[in-house]
């Protein structure tokens, strides 16, 4: 008997994983969370029914979310993630010298089943620089300041994650940055999430001086041609010569993809 996972990326489409086992599935408070062994993308992470990631492709999207906003800022010191169970941000942040990183995800059975099922991306969780709030990420920013860069890690903009992707949070993000702060948050694809992400880039521009969208390719996300948008207070991301950047260990993100990412196709640039 063959076993399927599916996802619904639009009402008429789906995306399909064969499933070689089921190693957990739960309700928690807040989500439906199951893992599953699959026969080509190694394991995955689903939170009610949509994919959060695989062993075989989250290189990319945790490398992009936390390479491209860390090197702009150039000097990070405290970082925050929204969001981001899993570690897979927390453990690329870890990467850079970087003295103080904060994670707040609300569904700490999220956190405990990456311990679990995922030891490869939730290594950082010991790093002594590394502090876990078990929290709502939207209260959590209005009482913590201070940071140089957040990163919110989110799922899809429906149910509990509705709020992280309101105009009133992005402004409590920027209150909550320091000066030369940075933010960045995953802001689906162009293909299915269009109108979406004019309204997030729309927000994110009323309330930063400089707003931009960088993409990467994530094969198990819906459209695959994912994008992430990038607020700054007063550093310019287009200013940065990526030359001038330190050696990092990764699989995706590079020098040359730090200057080619910012580059948009006409039709994202005519949505937004
Ligand atoms: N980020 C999840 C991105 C959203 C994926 N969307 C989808 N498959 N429809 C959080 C997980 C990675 N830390």
């Amino acid at each position: 008997m063959e076993l399927w996972f599916s996802e619904y990326q639009s009402k008429n489409v789906r995306f399909s994983l064969r499933i070689k086992d089921m190693l957990y599935s739960r309700k928690t408070p807040y989500q439906f969370l199951s893992v599953f062994e699959t026969e080509e993308m190694g394991r995955i992470m689903t939170l009610d029914d949509v994919v959060q990631l695989t062993t075989r492709d989250e290189f990319v999207y945790h490398e992009m979310i936390s390479h491209v906003p860390l090197f702009t800022h150039r000097s990070p010191e405290k970082v925050l993630v929204i969001g981001g169970g899993d570690g897979g941000t927390i453990r690329e942040i870890l990467k850079h010298p970087v003295k103080k990183v904060h994670l707040v995800e609300i569904d700490e059975q999220v956190i405990e089943a990456s311990k679990k099922f995922f030891p490869s991306l939730s290594l950082g969780f010991s790093d002594p620089r590394t502090s876990i709030f078990c929290e709502d990420g939207i209260e959590f920013v209005k009482n913590n300041k201070g940071y140089d860069v957040i990163i919110i890690d989110s799922t899809d903009p429906l149910g509990p994650a509705v709020g992280l992707f309101s105009r009133e949070f992005y402004k409590d993000v920027f209150s909550a940055l320091n000066n030369d702060g940075i933010m960045v948050a995953q802001t689906e694809s162009p293909f299915f999430y269009g109108d979406f992400l004019k309204r997030v880039y729309g927000d994110i521009s009323s309330i930063f001086r400089f707003t931009n969208i960088y993409t990467a390719v994530i094969p198990t996300y819906p459209g695959a041609f994912w994008t992430f948008t990038m607020g700054s207070k007063s550093i310019d991301p287009t200013a940065v010569d990526p030359g001038e950047l330190p050696d990092l260990d990764t699989k995706y993100y590079s020098r040359d993809i730090h200057k080619s990412c910012f580059v948009l196709p006409p039709f994202v640039k005519n949505i937004i």
